[in-house]
């Protein structure tokens, strides 16, 4: 059977094509380093958070020499903190964000970082950030949750450690 050199042709381009676009999505899925919210950070009671070791108090604890937890809570239509008043964490830290939801699904972005995750009710989803330079960071939810979802907004502070003090974390 003969193929005529156009078709060898046409046959080549769409392989490419399809080879390209698995090459696409597969980069997409793993390459880029999105995942889903793991089960690392494991789950709450969202009904009951105000009863929860950490959550009851929701700020930042410390738990080594440059370590802190901070636990924070998403509910329509702020972060608490985060909102009323901001996350602080000291300057050159490592940092390990507890975030979760009390009522619907919501985002949790640090502007401007790749610190972004999605806030699910029941379930707490952690990122641990190497913080560095005194600064102040946004924080914006981005998953539609509800009317006011556009003001749901706040902030991250990164205190230098010369004005950290045992007032900003949680004991
Ligand atoms: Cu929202």
């Amino acid at each position: 059977m003969e193929i005529h050199k156009y078709e060898k042709v046409w046959l080549a381009g769409a392989l490419l094509l399809i080879v390209g676009l698995i090459a696409t999505v597969s980069y997409g899925a793993v390459g880029a380093g999105i995942e889903m919210v793991g089960d690392e950070g494991g789950q709450v009671d969202p009904a009951s958070l105000d009863e929860h070791p950490k959550f009851g108090e929701p700020g930042t604890y410390q738990t080594g020499e440059d370590e802190y937890d901070v636990y924070v809570i998403a509910q329509q239509f702020s972060f608490e903190p985060g909102t009323s008043e901001p996350i602080r964490v000291p300057a050159d830290s490592t940092v390990t964000l507890h975030v979760t939801s009390a009522d619907v699904i919501h985002g949790f972005e640090v502007v401007g970082t790749n610190a972004n995750t999605m806030a699910v009710p029941g379930q707490v989803a952690t990122i641990t950030i190497e913080v560095d330079e005194p600064g102040e960071y946004g924080l914006l939810c981005n998953e539609y949750c509800g009317s006011a979802h556009h003001a749901m907004e706040g902030s991250l502070e990164v205190v230098p450690q010369s004005e950290w003090n045992e007032s900003m974390v949680v004991n």
